[in-house]
């Protein structure tokens, strides 16, 4: 981040400000695609300023109208009444001088502001049972004030987000634009990977063809790093980066929430720590259980292991294809971090893979799944 994308940011936060404070702003948060800011100032509440990346969203403008419709169906009122055991905020989006949702500079880069939900962590790993559970009910607790909103009633910000086959499709595109020679031995390893799981991919999606998982309201995106936990209690206490909410099946969201949490490498991505946690995995699950139980249907329940497998192969997918096609998508300092990222996520799965009889074993002990059937 450049001192003239400060500068921008500091133009756009202008437009966000009703008193039209001195302000100052700073990045802030580590996400792959749009640009965060913080933006601070005498007389002023802090807001978060974002820069919608128009390459990963082409119409950030759905985004914000999903952000409203979110608000109106879950004032903090509404909240406070559904979540009364715990502190809990979603971020709302904050109007423009001018009333809009949104605004957008000369050089037509997208900017919106959020509230800021301030007294909070977030943890680059998890270290504890009680950190895991904590992760597992903070989804479900999301879930649980989200179904109320008919997925229908969403946008659809980023169409198959989370459709494995769709991935895999690009990746091919890719590979026919340029068929490569004789790459080198990394990138052989990702192909051969992605060959060897061909049949695999379209598992989730072919169960939900054939009726057995359902589509609800997700929020697309629920990594570590979207989780703020209270300050002093350590209480999760909000998800956001709601850019992706809308819908989808719930198994995206655990599987996306796994691979993120139970991969004590974190977001790190350095290869020699990708592995797969089964006990992070199980006291997330437990967590997620206790205050969610209800939400997981006999499908969900049925394909949870699938989703586990699938979703940090499809990051892979995302991010090779990515690495394939001149990394546009993933912001990176240097291609071949893109390429690291799919390897470390190659291997999370691969881990996985070592460890699945023992997995199932133990996911089926805890969702009271007493055959291979499903009960
Ligand atoms: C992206 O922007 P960020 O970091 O919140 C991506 C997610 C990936 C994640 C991997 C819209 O999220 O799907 O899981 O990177 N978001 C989008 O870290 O593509
Ligand atoms: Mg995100």
């Amino acid at each position: 981040m450049d001192c003239a994308d400060l500068q921008q940011a500091l133009a756009a936060a202008r437009n966000f400000s009703p008193q039209g404070a001195d302000l100052g702003v700073s990045e802030i948060g580590v996400g792959n695609i749009n640009d965060t800011f913080l933006v601070t100032g005498q007389g002023q509440t802090p807001f978060i300023l974002q820069r919608l990346n128009r390459q990963a969203f082409s119409a950030p403008e759905l985004i914000c109208q999903n952000l409203d419709l979110l608000s109106r169906h879950l004032p903090a009122e509404r909240i406070a009444t559904l979540v009364p055991e715990r502190r809990w905020a979603i971020p709302h989006l904050l109007a423009s001088r001018q009333h809009t949702l949104w605004w957008c500079d000369s050089n037509q880069d997208f900017w919106r502001a959020l509230s800021y939900i301030g007294d909070t962590i977030t943890l680059p790993c998890l270290n504890s049972h009680a950190e895991a559970m904590e992760v597992g009910r903070a989804l479900a607790i999301f879930h649980n004030l989200v179904r109320e909103i008919a997925p229908d009633s969403l946008h659809v910000t980023i169409p198959h987000f989370h459709e494995t086959p769709h991935y895999f499709q690009l990746y091919q595109e890719a590979l026919a634009a340029n068929p490569y020679g004789q790459p080198p031995a990394p990138m052989v390893a990702c192909h051969d990977f992605i060959s060897d799981h061909q049949d695999f991919i379209t598992t989730l999606e072919d169960a939900r063809a054939r009726g057995e998982l359902q589509v609800t309201t997700i929020h697309g995106d629920p990594k570590l790093a979207n989780i703020l936990f209270d300050a002093s209690t350590h209480g999760a206490c909000a998800l956001i980066d709601l850019d992706t909410v809308g819908p989808g099946l719930l198994l995206y969201d655990l599987g996306d929430c796994l691979r993120s949490c139970c991969n004590p490498g974190g977001s790190s991505h350095e290869l020699s720590l990708s592995r797969f946690d089964i006990d992070l995995c199980l006291a997330i699950l437990q967590g997620y259980l206790e205050k969610g139980r209800h939400l997981l249907s006999r499908g969900d329940r049925k394909y949870l292991l699938t989703a586990i497998r699938l979703i940090p192969l499809e990051l892979g997918l995302r991010f090779f294809t990515d690495y394939l096609t001149g990394c546009h998508y993933f912001k990176t300092a240097c291609p071949e971090d893109t390429l690291q990222r799919a390897t470390a996520q190659f291997r999370l799965v691969a881990s996985i893979e070592e460890q699945l009889p023992s997995l199932e074993v133990k996911l089926n002990a805890l969702l009271g799944i007493i055959d291979s059937t499903g009960e």
